[in-house]
C-alpha cells in the first residue's frame, strides 16, 4: 500500500500496524531519559510541539539557532541510544521505496497535543541531503501539508494517521512542509497526542 505522493516521495499507508507494542515501549523508554521538553525557537517562541532525540545526534532549538547536538542540553548528556527496532523499521521503509543504505545517525521524536502544530519550513540543518528523511506518524491523525521548492509553491494535503510512514528523498528532499493543528480526540494508545518520529542522517559519513 504505497503512495507516490510526488516525486522520490512516498506514503506507506500502514507500515508500522504490526509492530505497534514495541515500538511504543521502545519510545516510552527513550523518553524516560530524555524527556518530552518545549524548545524555544530562535526568535524566542516556545514550540507548541514537544520534543527529545535518541541515537548520536539530535536536533536541537534555542535563542542561538538550529543545529545537531550530540548531547541533551537539559542534562549535557548524549542522547539516548536509537532502539534496533527504530533503526531496523526505518531502514526497511527506506529500502522499499528504493533508498538503500540509508543509515540514520538521529531521530527526532516530537509529541503534538490537541491544537499543537507545525508551521510551513523546509528541512536543511542536516550535512547529507542525498539520504532520504523517514517519518513515522502514530496516535491522533493529522493533515501534512506538503509544499514545494517555494513558500509560494502550491500544497498537497496528506492525512496522515497512526502506522503510517514517509519517506521523502532526491527532488522532494528540500521541499517546504507543515502539519496542520491537530484536532481533539482521543487515540487508543496514546490519548490526545500525535507523535511523529524523523529519522535522518545529519552528519557526513565517514
Ligand atoms: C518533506 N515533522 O520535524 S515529518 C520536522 O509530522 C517535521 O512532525 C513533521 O517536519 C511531523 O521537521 C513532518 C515528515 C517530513 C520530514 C522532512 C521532510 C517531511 C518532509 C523534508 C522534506 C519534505
Ligand atoms: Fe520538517
Amino acid at each position: 500500500n504505497t503512495i507516490e505522493i510526488a516525486p522520490d516521495a512516498y506514503l506507506l499507508k500502514g507500515f508500522l500496524l504490526g509492530q505497534v507494542e514495541p515500538l511504543l515501549a521502545a519510545l516510552f523508554e527513550v523518553i524516560a531519559q530524555a524527556p518530552l521538553r518545549h524548545m524555544e525557537t530562535p526568535g524566542g517562541y516556545a514550540m507548541s510541539v514537544a520534543m527529545t532525540n535518541c541515537g548520536d545526534w539530535g536536533w536541537v532549538t534555542d535563542n542561538k539557532g538550529y543545529r545537531y547536538s550530540a548531547v541533551d542540553p537539559m542534562t549535557q548528556r548524549p542522547w539516548p541510544m536509537m532502539p534496533a527496532l527504530f533503526k531496523q523499521l526505518s531502514e526497511n521503509a527506506a529500502e522499499k521505496v528504493g533508498f538503500s543504505h540509508f543509515d540514520p545517525d538521529a531521530c527526532l521524536v516530537n509529541r503534538y497535543g490537541v491544537g499543537a502544530k507545525m508551521s510551513l519550513h523546509q528541512d536543511k540543518d542536516e550535512a547529507d541531503f542525498s539520504q532520504p528523511i523517514v517519518s513515522f506518524s502514530l496516535g491522533l491523525p493529522t493533515i501534512f501539508d506538503f509544499g514545494g521548492k517555494t513558500r509560494k509553491s502550491p500544497r498537497q494535503a496528506v492525512p496522515l494517521e497512526h502506522g503510517d510512514v514517509l519517506v521523502w528523498g532526491g527532488r522532494s528532499r528540500l521541499n517546504y512542509h507543515g502539519v496542520r493543528q491537530i484536532k481533539s480526540g482521543v487515540h487508543p494508545q496514546l490519548g490526545a497526542y500525535r507523535f511523529n518520529l524523523t529519522f535522518r542522517r545529519s552528519q557526513p559519513k565517514k
